[in-house]
């Protein structure tokens, strides 16, 4: 007896815990941009799982090399090596020029990971007392849900009911370079930022922002910590968000799109001589680092530059942008983002933007709303031109008619 949409449904329900309220969409099979649910209706994704899926979905030579690699060894630990992890760390190296990178699984614990190495650098090397520093966050940031990590969030429903809550951090406004240079001070650890606030509301700093807080932490000897877990790996139109203000961190953490659409594949990555005051036994993680999770990210790694995501995501990503500022719609307040991370923010008094994703979904196009009123549009970058067209026909007939 084959299960409905609605089966699924009050199977989630009734077996799950409710940490989510889904779309009512249940998805049973995937191909490039496309999704189909278990009724057969056709989607396009436009979420592209927060920028997981960079790759689209199934890439076949993602699917090969993890495939390869199942035939295999698929878990070794860390106790011993392995024949991948070495590969996919050199790749790493030669990707993006940093010296080391530290695997690891989620994107949360890829952000724990970048603060245990800012932290420890901070007493051994800067001086800074044990246990008594500080790292400066931008309001509305989004890093993950572990306690530490929601210890410094902004948003109330992310904290309400986990605390006690991990001290060490200080806010400024995201944007605001002065703010941080008045926040540094004897005790200041780094800064850690998203170049874009995903979560946020697809939040673009203005234009010098990241060059200049790039300068600021230099010169008051202080670490840049970017988390390009959504920006990174060809999102913006750029490989790294970074590099559209030669803002290059001190540690740079890496996720989503680094697992292919496939696995939990995370990084945090820095030179020898912030990496190096991690010593054997200082942290670790049961799978961070594995074949498969290694063998996936080399694929992962190779189509983003064998494709040329960045820069397709630069092109299709302006033309969108460009075609989206042309709708002349009365619910849509500001059309903004970078290369394919982008957010049509719908005005106030249309209270939330649900209406609007119900009447994408029955047009086939999936997305997806953040704080309330802003769609996010983030497609896989492997979309064509052609896609493209088609879903900003639909995009356009769902803001222009009336609700
Ligand atoms: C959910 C949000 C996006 C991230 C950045 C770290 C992480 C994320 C910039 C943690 C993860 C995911 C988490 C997922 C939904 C999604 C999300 F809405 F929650 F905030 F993308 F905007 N840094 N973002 O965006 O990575 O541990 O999840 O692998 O929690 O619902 P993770």
């Amino acid at each position: 007896m084959t299960l409905t949409s609605k089966d699924h449904i009050e199977l989630h329900e009734k077996y799950g815990a409710h940490n989510y309220a889904p779309l009512d969409v249940v998805l049973s099979r995937g191909e490039g941009v496309w999704v189909w649910d278990v009724e057969g209706n056709k989607y396009l994704d436009m979420l592209a799982a927060y920028s997981a899926v960079n790759q689209g979905h199934r890439h076949p030579k993602i699917l090969k090399a993890m495939q390869e690699q199942l035939e295999r060894i698929t878990l070794t630990s860390r106790a011993f090596y392995n024949d991948r992890l070495g590969l996919f760390l050199k790749k790493l190296h030669d990707i993006t020029g940093y010296d080391k990178a530290l695997p690891m699984n989620s994107g949360a614990e890829a952000v724990e990971t970048a603060l245990k190495i800012a932290r420890k650098w901070a007493y051994v090397k800067k001086g800074i007392p044990l246990n008594d520093g500080e790292i400066i966050v931008a309001l509305n940031n989004f890093h993950g849900r572990t306690i530490t990590v929601v210890s410094f969030s902004s948003e109330p429903q992310y904290r309400y009911g986990f605390g006690p809550f991990t001290p060490g951090f200080v806010f400024v406004p995201f944007g605001d370079a002065d703010a941080i240079e008045k926040a540094i001070n004897w005790k200041t650890i780094g800064v850690m930022l998203e170049p874009i606030q995903g979560e946020g509301g697809i939040n673009v700093p203005p234009d010098g922002y990241l060059r200049r807080v790039r300068q600021i932490t230099e010169e008051r000897g202080v670490l840049l910590i970017l988390d390009e877990i959504q920006t990174g790996l060809g999102r913006t139109g750029k490989m790294f968000a970074f590099e559209w203000e030669d803002a290059r961190p001190d540690i740079l953490i890496l996720g989503k799109a680094l697992g292919g659409g496939v696995y939990p594949v995370s990084a945090a990555l820095a030179d020898n001589h912030i990496m190096e005051v991690i010593k054997p036994g200082d942290h670790g993680s049961t799978f961070g680092g594995n074949p498969v999770a290694a063998a996936v990210g080399i694929a992962a790694l190779d189509v983003i530059i064998e494709e040329k995501l960045p820069e397709r995501a630069l092109q299709l990503g302006s033309y969108f942008m460009e075609k989206l500022k042309e709708i002349e719609s009365p619910y849509i307040k500001e059309v903004r983002g970078k290369g394919l991370m982008i957010g049509v923010e719908i005005k106030p008094e249309y209270k939330n933007a649900k209406p609007f994703i119900k009447r994408l979904k029955e047009k086939g196009i999936l997305v997806k709303e953040t704080h309330e009123r802003v769609i996010r549009f983030a497609p896989p970058l492997v979309i064509t031109k052609e896609e493209l067209d088609w879903a900003i026909e639909r995009i356009r007939e769902v803001f222009t008619q009336s609700l």
